[in-house]
C-alpha cells in the first residue's frame, strides 16, 4: 500500500475504468465490459505486474459474489469476516468516486498526523478502492470493508469487472480524524475462494480541491449550498441546519467590521491577513457541512488563469455555471463609463446569482456612509447590485503568476511572507473582479493638463479607490453620510467632505502618490483641481465594484480565493518552514502593520496605540462583529490559527486537508524542484 503512488503509474488506466464502473454502479447499474464501448484487452495489457495470484497462499471461506448495488452499507461483519486472514497483500489504494486517491506518504509534501496511514476516507463521500496488482482481471473481484475505529461498525464495498459482480462503492458518515481500519480481499470467481487479502488504515478527512477539478456533482452540491447561504439567513438557517449554519450576511459583517473602520484595517495591510482570512473561511466552510456534510470548500487557484493567459472577467470561474459571468463594458480598455454603461450593469449577469442584491447597513450605525449599503466607507456605488466593473486598463494588472507565488515559497521570514502575500500573490483577484467605474469623469483633468496622458489617467485610476481609503484613513476626507440613490442612479450624488485643518498634508499626500503621472512641475491651481476633485467633486462618483473593498465577500466568488494562500503556505511549512517563525510585537519599531500610527476615534489624534496594529499580533483575534462591540475580541488567536493549520505538526486541527500541491501549469517555475531543495536546506540546518 505504501507504494500506492508508485503503483498508480501502472494502474492508471485499470484505475480510470474503474471510475467508471463505479459510477455506473452508483446509477445502479451493474458493470458490463461489452456495453463499456472500450476494449477489454486494450484496457487491461501491460498491466499486469510480478506474482499471479494463482502462486498466492490461498485462504478459502467461500464467499460469493455480491450482486448489490447500493452505495452504503452499513453492516457489522457477515459476509467479509474472514477477510482479517492475512495472506499476500493486495497493492490498493482508495479514492472518491470521480478523483484520483490523496498521496499521503510523499516524501516532502504531506500532513505529519497521516503519516502511517494508508487512505483518506472523504465524509459522506463515494469512496472506491483501486488494485494495481491484479493478474487477470476477469478471474477475480475484491471485496473491501472500512472498519471504525471507535464503533466497530463496517462499511462493505466490492470492485469488479467481472460480468454479472457489481462493483459497490461506499458512502462512510465519518467526521475528521475518525479512523478506521482497512481489509480487502481478492475472491475468485469460478471457485468463490479468497485468494489474497490485506489490511490497512485510514483516517477521515475532508479535502480541499480546486473548483474545476471538481465533480459536475460536486460543483453542484457546493454552489448550491452557497445559493443557501446568500438566501437564507442566519436565523432561519440554524433551524434548518444547526447552529454551525452563518447566512453570507453574518460573514460579510465579520470581514466588513474588521476592515472598515477609520484607524486601520484590522485584518489587510498587516502580518493577520492569512490568518485572519482563514478564520473567516472557514465559518465558511463550517455552514456549508451544516447544509451538506459531503461538502468541503473548493479552492480557486487563479495563477491557472494567469498562465493561460486569463483575467477575471475570461476566467472559468467566473460562468453562469459558477459564479455568474461578468459582463463586458462598452470599451474593455476604458472599463466601465458614464459615457457609455449603466452602472446596473456591473450586476451578476447570468447564473444562480444573477443580479444579487447588495445589503443595506442596518447593522453598524458608526460605519454608515454614503447611500447606507453594506459597503466600504470609501466606495460611493449607488448600484442596488453586487457589481463587477470589468476592464482590462489597470496597467501592468494581472491575476496573480505562479512566479509570484513560486517567489513565496522562498521566503525565510515568516513576517515578511505574511505580510507580502496579500499583495502580488493575491490582490489583483480581487481589484480585476472588482474593477472601476467611471473613469471617464478624470478627463477633464487630462484636457487641462493635470494629468500626463491617457496612460497616466487610467494608472492613476486604477488605483483611485486605494488613493481614497488612504485619504479616509489619514483624515484628509471624511465620507458624506445620508446620500439618496437618484431614480436615475446614473445622475446620484454623494462623495467627500475635506478636512481644512490638514490640507497641506493631503497635497503632499496626493503629489506624492501621483508622481510620474502628473506634470512635474504642475501649477497651485492644477493641485487645487485636484483637490477639489476628490472634495465634493466627481472624483467621488469614481467607486468600485464589491470585491475589493471592505465589503468584498457580498461576492459570492470571494470564499474560494484565500484557500489558495492558505495551501501555498501549507506547502511552505511541509518544505520546512521558515528561518524565523517569530510573530512581530512592536508595531512602532517592527512591522505589524499599516497604519501603526492611526486615528483612534475614540482618542481622536493620530498617534500609537495598540489598537492601531489590533488583528495583526500572533495574539490578535477579530473585533466582535456579531455585537458590534468593538473593544471586544473573540474567537481564536492568529498564533492559535496558525497552529491549527500547521502540517508539520500532530496537533494539526482543521477539518481539511489540500488534495495536491502540484503547479503543473506553471511551466516556467519548478515548484517541486524547489520545494524539494528547500526541504534540503532544512534537513541541514
Ligand atoms: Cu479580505
Amino acid at each position: 500500500m505504501r507504494d500506492a503512488a508508485k503503483k498508480r503509474r501502472y494502474g492508471y488506466v485499470l484505475g480510470l475504468f474503474f471510475i467508471v464502473a463505479s459510477v455506473l454502479c452508483v446509477s445502479v447499474i451493474a458493470f458490463s465490459p461489452a456495453s463499456s464501448g472500450m476494449s477489454f484487452t486494450a484496457l487491461f495489457s501491460g498491466n499486469k505486474e510480478s506474482g499471479s495470484f494463482t502462486s498466492t497462499t490461498t485462504t478459502t471461506t467461500g464467499t460469493t459474489a455480491s450482486t448489490s448495488s447500493t452505495t452504503s452499507s452499513t453492516t457489522s461483519g457477515e459476509s467479509t469476516s474472514s477477510i482479517t486472514t492475512k495472506s499476500t497483500d493486495i497493492t490498493f489504494s482508495l479514492f472518491r468516486v470521480g478523483y484520483d486517491s490523496i498521496e499521503l506518504n510523499q516524501e516532502v509534501l504531506n500532513y505529519k498526523f497521516l503519516k502511517g496511514y494508508d487512505a483518506v476516507i472523504e465524509p459522506y463521500a463515494t469512496m472506491q478502492i483501486q488494485v494495481t496488482d491484479y493478474s487477470a482481471i476477469n478471474d477475480v473481484y475484491y471485496k473491501f470493508k472500512l472498519c471504525s475505529d471507535e464503533s466497530g461498525i463496517c462499511n462493505e464495498g466490492s470492485l469488479s469487472l467481472v460480468s454479472g459482480v457489481t462493483s459497490t462503492p461506499v458512502l462512510v458518515k465519518c467526521s475528521p480524524y475518525d479512523t478506521y481500519s482497512i481489509k480487502v480481499a481478492e475472491i475468485d470467481v469460478s471457485s468463490g475462494t479468497i485468494t489474497r487479502t490485506t489490511t490497512g488504515t485510514a483516517m477521515c478527512m475532508y479535502v480541499r480541491r480546486e473548483i474545476r477539478a471538481l465533480s459536475e456533482d460536486d460543483l453542484n452540491t457546493f454552489m448550491d449550498a452557497l445559493e443557501v447561504m446568500y438566501s437564507v439567513d442566519t436565523t432561519t438557517g440554524q433551524e434548518l441546519y444547526g447552529d454551525d449554519y452563518r447566512s453570507s450576511s453574518y460573514l460579510l459583517s465579520f470581514h466588513h467590521f474588521n476592515s472598515a473602520w477609520q484607524e486601520s484595517d484590522h485584518i489587510h495591510e498587516g502580518n493577520g491577513f492569512l490568518m485572519q482570512h482563514v478564520k473567516m473561511t472557514n465559518m465558511v466552510d463550517d455552514s456549508l457541512k451544516a447544509i451538506d456534510p459531503s461538502i468541503a470548500l473548493p479552492y480557486w487557484d487563479f495563477t491557472i488563469d494567469q498562465a493561460n493567459g486569463k483575467s477575471s472577467i475570461t476566467s472559468d470561474v467566473m460562468t453562469s455555471t459558477i459564479f455568474g459571468s461578468m459582463k463586458a463594458p462598452t470599451s474593455i480598455n476604458w472599463g466601465y463609463t458614464y459615457e457609455n454603461d449603466k452602472i446596473v450593469n456591473g450586476a451578476i449577469y447570468d447564473g444562480r446569482f444573477k443580479a444579487l442584491k447588495a445589503e443595506v447597513n442596518t447593522q453598524y450605525s458608526d460605519l454608515k456612509y454614503g447611500y447606507g449599503y453594506m459597503r466600504a466607507p470609501w466606495n460611493m456605488n449607488p448600484s442596488p447590485y453586487i457589481s463587477r466593473f470589468a476592464m482590462d486598463f489597470q496597467i501592468g494588472t494581472y491575476l496573480p503568476s505562479c512566479q509570484q507565488h513560486y517567489d513565496m515559497l522562498e521566503y525565510d521570514d515568516m513576517m515578511d511572507y505574511f505580510y507580502d502575500i496579500q499583495y502580488g500573490p493575491h490582490a489583483t483577484t480581487h481589484s480585476l473582479t472588482g474593477g472601476i467605474y467611471g473613469c471617464d469623469l478624470m478627463k477633464p483633468l487630462l484636457e487641462a493638463g493635470y494629468i500626463n496622458d491617457e496612460k497616466a489617467l487610467k494608472t492613476i485610476c486604477s488605483s483611485w479607490l486605494f488613493y481614497i481609503k488612504e485619504f479616509y484613513r489619514y483624515n484628509y476626507i471624511s465620507p458624506k453620510t445620508d446620500c439618496v440613490v437618484a431614480d436615475d442612479i446614473q445622475s446620484s450624488e454623494c462623495g467627500f467632505t475635506c478636512n481644512d485643518e490638514l490640507e497641506s498634508d493631503f497635497l503632499f499626500n496626493m503629489k506624492t502618490k501621483f508622481s510620474g503621472n502628473v506634470p512635474s512641475t504642475m501649477s497651485d491651481s492644477g493641485w487645487t483641481a485636484w483637490k477639489d476633485f476628490v472634495c465634493g467633486g466627481d472624483g467621488g462618483k469614481i467607486f468600485s465594484g464589491d470585491h475589493l473593498e471592505s465589503a468584498s465577500p457580498a461576492d459570492p466568488s470571494f470564499w474560494v480565493i484565500h484557500p489558495t494562500l492558505e495551501r501555498l503556505t501549507q506547502a511552505k511549512l511541509m518544505a520546512g518552514g521558515f528561518t524565523s517563525e517569530k510573530w512581530a510585537t512592536d508595531a512602532k519599531n517592527d512591522d505589524v502593520c499599516d497604519k501603526a500610527e492611526c486615528y483612534m476615534d475614540k482618542y481622536g489624534d493620530k498617534g500609537y496605540y495598540s489598537e492601531c496594529c489590533y488583528g495583526h499580533y500572533e495574539d490578535s483575534k477579530i473585533l466582535d462583529f456579531a455585537t458590534g462591540n468593538k473593544t471586544n475580541h473573540i474567537g481564536s488567536t492568529n498564533l492559535e490559527t496558525f497552529r491549527d493549520l500547521d502540517p508539520r505538526r500532530n496537533e494539526y486541527s482543521m477539518s481539511y486537508i489540500y488534495d495536491e500541491f502540484a503547479w503543473d501549469h506553471c511551466t516556467s517555475n519548478d515548484f517541486d524542484g524547489l520545494i524539494k531543495t528547500l526541504a534540503e536546506a532544512r534537513r541541514r540546518r
